[in-house]
């Protein structure tokens, strides 16, 4: 048996608290992953429980079935698991009423974009989703293929222009330094490739807030689904297990409405940039680093890595000496603090969280986690001992039997093989555009 709406459901396990049925769709999310259930699904689903209304999700896969065949046939329904070293909290997340694959079904996501009710359309595509080449600016001929996000908001927001609708919020949720700003260079120019009608219209009616998510969400296996099994008494294909902790600043700059995500524990700020820059460089930062560190050390997980004595002293480093100097901080914002907090997050030894996941797309990662920390250093005359470790240790893993899951994956083994290495990633006119400049002894 699934998790459906009908399943009664044990009493420890939190149910949504409002008649689903009747909410109407107010956001569109694209790239449904387990982040998005995670983490917006349930601000969303904890601001209708509050009150709050008709911001039921239509959930967008861009290319794959398989979130639309666990969410399904469960009428949209799903667990969430809150694990720390002492509990484990479960609840049901009713916000999303189905997922669309636009494979499938181009049109309907299309219409989804265009319904009058739809106010937001956000987004967790990851960093390469965005399709952008080594340049920044947005792959033209990328932009045309399967996994773009930008045909379908083009096309959606062309309809709604036609119909006299009003314009969107497009809320990108991954984690790209100044992710609002970025999607809207972005989108811009795919609009004045293949709409150039839209772009004073855009201009006009549609926003790209900015927003720093914070949730660590390891992928779902198939043992934290039978422990989900054994509590429902049911399969829930859909569910999702992560930390205690949750954290969403947005920057307050919407198109029209949007749901009052601020009752439930989302901070709406004038300026996102000091939370973004130290999540980025700080959590994220230092979690690539445990990455390739901790798998050069033959470490799984991230809990075993920042618990090994000959790791954690170099993470505490990367963040108190390298990152934490580069972030101007807004008033009361306190980096010791958090890095204090981060240690603790990583140290969680219920959420095995597998380093090879984070150790993904390298590329697309470490630009906006190390690059711009080592820059900043380089142009005061400092150095960055941690981050250079890091660095080192991303291309022993290059050079290493580990499959690369990266878009650049043959390239950077290429780039990466026989002396000179950091030269050809990160010199002049490297893989990876950098304001870092490597020594180039090295
Ligand atoms: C991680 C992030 O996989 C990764 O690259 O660093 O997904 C991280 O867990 C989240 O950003 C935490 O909010």
């Amino acid at each position: 048996m699934r998790l459906t709406a009908n399943v009664p459901l044990p009493a420890p396990v939190t149910a949504p608290g409002y008649d689903r049925a009747a909410q109407a769709a107010g956001i569109v999310h694209i790239g449904i992953g387990a982040f998005h259930r995670a983490h917006q699904a349930v601000y969303t689903d904890d601001a209708m429980g509050a009150g709050d209304r008709d911001w039921g999700i239509v959930g967008v896969s861009l290319r794959s079935g398989d979130v639309a065949a666990q969410l399904n046939p469960q009428d949209g329904l799903y667990t969430v698991s809150a694990r720390s070293a002492a509990k484990a909290e479960l609840r049901v997340i009713g916000a999303v009423q189905k997922v669309l694959v636009a494979a499938d079904e181009p049109q309907a996501v299309i219409a989804a974009i265009a319904a009058p009710t739809t106010h937001i359309v956000s987004f967790t595509v990851t960093e390469k989703g965005y399709l952008r080449g080594i340049d920044g600016l947005l792959d033209l001929a990328a932009v045309r293929g399967p996994s773009s996000l930008y045909r379908f908001v083009g096309a959606g927001l062309a309809a709604r222009k036609a119909a006299g609708l009003p314009g969107l919020t497009l809320l990108s949720c991954d984690n790209l330094a100044d992710n609002g700003a970025a999607l809207n260079v972005l989108m811009r120019q795919y609009l004045a490739a293949d709409h150039p009608g839209l772009i004073d219209w855009f201009d006009a009616n549609c926003r790209c807030p900015a927003s720093m998510i914070d949730r660590i969400v390891p992928a779902t296996t198939e043992a934290d689904r039978a422990a989900v099994a054994s509590v429902l008494g049911v399969r829930d294909e859909g569910a999702v297990v992560t930390e205690g902790f949750s954290q969403w600043v947005i920057e307050d700059d919407f198109a029209g409405p949007r749901p009052c995500w601020e009752a439930v524990g989302a901070e709406l700020v004038a300026a996102v940039a000091p939370y973004e820059t130290a999540k980025l460089r700080m959590l994220n930062g230092a979690h690539s680093a445990l990455a390739y560190i901790g798998l050069g050390h033959g470490h799984e997980f991230v809990h075993q890595a920042i618990a090994d004595p000959a790791i954690r002293p170099a993470i505490e480093r990367l963040m108190l000496d390298e990152a934490a100097p580069t972030i101007d901080v807004a008033p009361g914002q306190d980096l010791r603090a958090y890095a204090a907090a981060l240690l603790g997050r990583f140290a969680n030894p219920a959420l095995h969280h597998r380093l090879i996941q984070i150790a993904m797309d390298g590329s697309q990662k470490i630009p906006q986690r190390w690059l711009e920390t080592l820059a900043w250093h380089q142009a005061r005359g400092s150095r960055c001992p941690s981050l250079e470790a890091a660095i080192a240790a991303w291309i022993a893993f290059l050079q290493s039997d580990h499959r690369i899951d990266d878009p650049l994956a043959d390239r950077l083994r290429e780039a990466a093989a026989g002396p000179g290495a950091m030269v050809r990633l990160f010199g002049e006119g490297g893989l990876i555009a950098s304001e870092w400049r490597p020594d180039p002894a090295t």
